[in-house]
């Protein structure tokens, strides 16, 4: 399918899409959200992805949020459809049964961090800039943003990044476990592909289990999350990923999971 507000590719099974609003600083108008919508549906159908990433266009921003434009004019009953559809594009894209890595090359701001925290992976130019400035115009974040950010570094720094709407570098994002790598702005594409092909080459059917005992865990007591995790372990063995990874081991060569 054709887009405008994105540049979707694939290639060795990783799909990046790429969001192409450069003069915007690729902020998320609601057309760009009705796309990623539709994207991601397809992504979840598709044979040839198995890892997605997603950056910007350009040298400088990732996302800088939602496209305060759209802001104007709106009530509460027309803001809640625009918020619900973000919320909704977000969730899908945390529910994929594929790795998702945000490789995130500048501004990282509002709805865009709230993406790249639904995203199960995120690697940062060291010129990236992240933060949660929705404060600044009178409003909270509103797509994950405050329970998402909470439960990545707790709710105390959560609550300092969304209280005061301060930006914060990537070198601080990565002390803070925001971010995963933070590498220098030219190697980040390089090292985006490093960590999306050995995801594309990984055992696909643990790599869901494993995404779904994290994320429905994090949903649940303890208890009955560990309980989860030993029936997604035990599923494990209805894939051929296991007696292919066994004799892998038992063989000493290299496991080939997805012939
Ligand atoms: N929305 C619309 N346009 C934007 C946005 C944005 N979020 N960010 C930048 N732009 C535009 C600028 O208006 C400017 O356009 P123009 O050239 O026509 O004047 C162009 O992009 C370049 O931006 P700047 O000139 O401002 O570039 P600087 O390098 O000086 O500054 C900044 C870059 C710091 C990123 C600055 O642009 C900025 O502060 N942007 C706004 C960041 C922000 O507040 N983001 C949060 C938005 S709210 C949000 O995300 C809530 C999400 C949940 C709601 C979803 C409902 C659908």
């Amino acid at each position: 399918m054709a887009y405008s507000n994105l540049i979707v590719t694939t290639e060795n099974y990783i799909t990046t899409i790429k969001i192409n609003r450069e003069e915007a600083l690729n902020a998320l108008n609601p057309k760009t959200i009705l796309e990623l919508k539709e994207c991601i549906n397809e992504i979840k159908d598709s044979d040839t992805s198995r890892v997605v990433v997603i950056t910007g266009a350009g040298d400088k921003s990732f996302i800088a949020g939602a496209d305060i434009t759209a802001f104007q004019g709106k009530n509460p009953i027309t803001i809640r459809k625009m918020i619900l559809d973000l919320q909704e594009v977000l969730n899908d894209l945390e529910d994929l049964p594929i790795p998702v890595i945000a490789s995130i090359n500048g501004f990282c701001l509002g709805g865009g961090l709230e993406l790249a925290m639904a995203c199960d992976l995120r690697i940062a130019s060291n010129k990236a800039i992240l933060g949660q400035p929705e404060i600044k115009l009178g409003l909270i974040p509103g797509a994950g943003g405050t329970q998402r950010l909470s439960r990545l570094i707790g709710s105390g720094k959560a609550k300092e990044m969304i209280m005061l709407g301060d930006n914060i570098t990537a070198e601080i994002g990565g002390s803070l476990g925001l971010l995963n790598w933070v590498v220098p702005h030219e190697e980040l594409a390089e090292k985006t592909k490093k960590i999306a092909l050995k995801l594309a080459n990984g055992p696909l059917f643990a790599l869901n289990m494993a995404k779904e005992a994290i994320n429905r865990g994090l949903q649940m007591s303890l208890l009955d999350a560990v309980r989860v995790e030993g029936e997604l372990f035990a599923l494990c063995f209805a894939s051929n990923n296991v007696p292919e990874g066994v004799d892998a081991f038992l063989n000493k060569r290299k496991p080939n999971f997805n012939p």
